[in-house]
């Protein structure tokens, strides 16, 4: 196999303000810190997103460690050697411990650059089989179920095939029960990102009445028993987000029986690489998957698309159209849902979108480029 030889990395710290507020069981957000990840080889740019947040709230990653950990290690350990493949850097990486969101920054850039090089778009590099995927819609905690139930008929209208609900204790059973009441047949799911524990089980235990799809994350990251202890009670199936780091705890979960979903995100598991294992295993087991999001530019969202066009990915995706996170997305053409609620799957080669630089230039806050020595 050819060499894929790296001239020079560059670091774009980002911010974009959200058109709607987001919030979650930590807090509400309005706008979206992250780093943008540019690998240049001869005339060709390879885009990566990591989606490392200000704070370290979803995980312990923040953008300041995850600037620290591409600055001190991961650019220079790339450097070091050439590479003609990007699972081959993401094995290299691998003695790092942890901060798989700035491995993963990087490594999907370097996707993007091997899929240019061969002028192919990804997801045919990947060997995906769906050239159409479809859109779901994941909204916050709203100042009140009425304003909630406005903003899911909005999206209701333009297609979305299934909406997820944040949830919290406090907003949660009262208000899947005034939304059943106004929408009794929607697909519906909640997410809780670790709100709750064992001792919530109770107002937990009441969620099943209403046919959620499934309950996404409801103990803290790393409790995979406490997950199972829950499923074995539970009718409706428990998805977990947080807990999934890697192939080997998505083995243990479906061992566990800590779910029945998984939601597989390349930024949470250090990269395409390895949501592709998880991918595989999960396929090899009946453990269906789906695309879970970050809120990402449209960047991060392309790629998002693309790893969901793999066979096991099988439910609706939180990947909407840009107009939902930003009123000015990052890449030319935005992306846009059709009016049966899917997403089109990119033809062109790598990402398949076109970064706007004067766009990534009003948006970012700290630049810098790393050349090889
Ligand atoms: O838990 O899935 C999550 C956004 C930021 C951090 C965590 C999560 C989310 C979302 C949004 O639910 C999904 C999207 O990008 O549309
Ligand atoms: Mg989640």
């Amino acid at each position: 196999m050819g060499k894929m030889k790296i001239d020079r990395i560059e670091l774009v710290l980002c911010s974009l303000p959200y058109v709607h507020f987001f919030e979650t069981s930590f807090g509400r957000e309005k706008d979206r810190t992250f780093i943008l990840v540019m690998a240049y080889a001869g005339g060709v740019c390879g885009y990566g997103e990591c989606v490392a947040d200000k704070a370290p709230l979803y995980s312990y990653e923040t953008t300041r460690t995850a600037w620290m950990m591409l600055e001190d290690f991961l650019i220079p350990l790339l450097m070091k050697k050439s590479l003609s493949e990007p699972g081959e850097f993401y094995e290299r990486a691998r003695i790092f411990k942890g901060h798989p969101m700035a491995k993963a920054g990087l490594e999907l850039a370097l996707w993007d650059l091997l899929a240019k090089q061969k002028g192919k778009p990804l997801w045919k590099l990947y060997g995906g089989k769906y050239e159409e995927i479809p859109a779901g819609v994941s909204i916050g905690i709203q100042d009140s179920p009425s304003q909630l139930i406005e903003r899911i008929n909005g999206f209701l209208e333009e297609g979305y095939q299934r909406i997820k609900l944040k949830i919290k204790p406090g907003w949660d059973a009262s208000i899947c029960r005034a939304v059943r009441e106004k929408l009794p047949g929607i697909r519906l799911q909640v997410d809780a990102n670790g709100a709750y524990s064992l001792l919530d089980k109770k107002s937990l235990m009441e969620l099943d009445a209403f046919g959620l799809e499934m309950i996404e994350q409801p103990f803290p990251p790393y409790d995979l028993w406490d997950h199972a202890q829950l499923q074995k009670e539970m009718e409706t199936p428990l998805c977990l987000d947080e807990s999934i780091t890697s192939v080997e705890t998505a083995r243990k979960a479906v061992e566990m029986e800590s779910c029945r979903v998984i939601n597989i995100k390349a930024g949470r598991v250090g990269g395409i690489t390895e949501a592709r294992k998880i991918h595989d295993f999960c396929q090899a087991r009946s453990m269906p998957v789906w695309c879970g999001g970050m809120l990402e530019s449209g960047i991060g969202r392309a790629h998002n698309i693309h790893l969901a066009t793999l066979p096991n990915f099988k439910y609706p995706h939180d990947l909407s159209a840009s107009k939902r996170y930003y009123a000015e997305d990052l890449i030319e053409p935005p992306i846009d849902i059709t009016p049966q609620g899917t997403i089109q799957v990119p033809h062109f080669p790598g990402i398949g979108v076109l970064p706007q630089e004067k766009r990534i230039r009003k948006a970012s806050l700290k630049r810098k480029v790393f050349k090889t020595t």
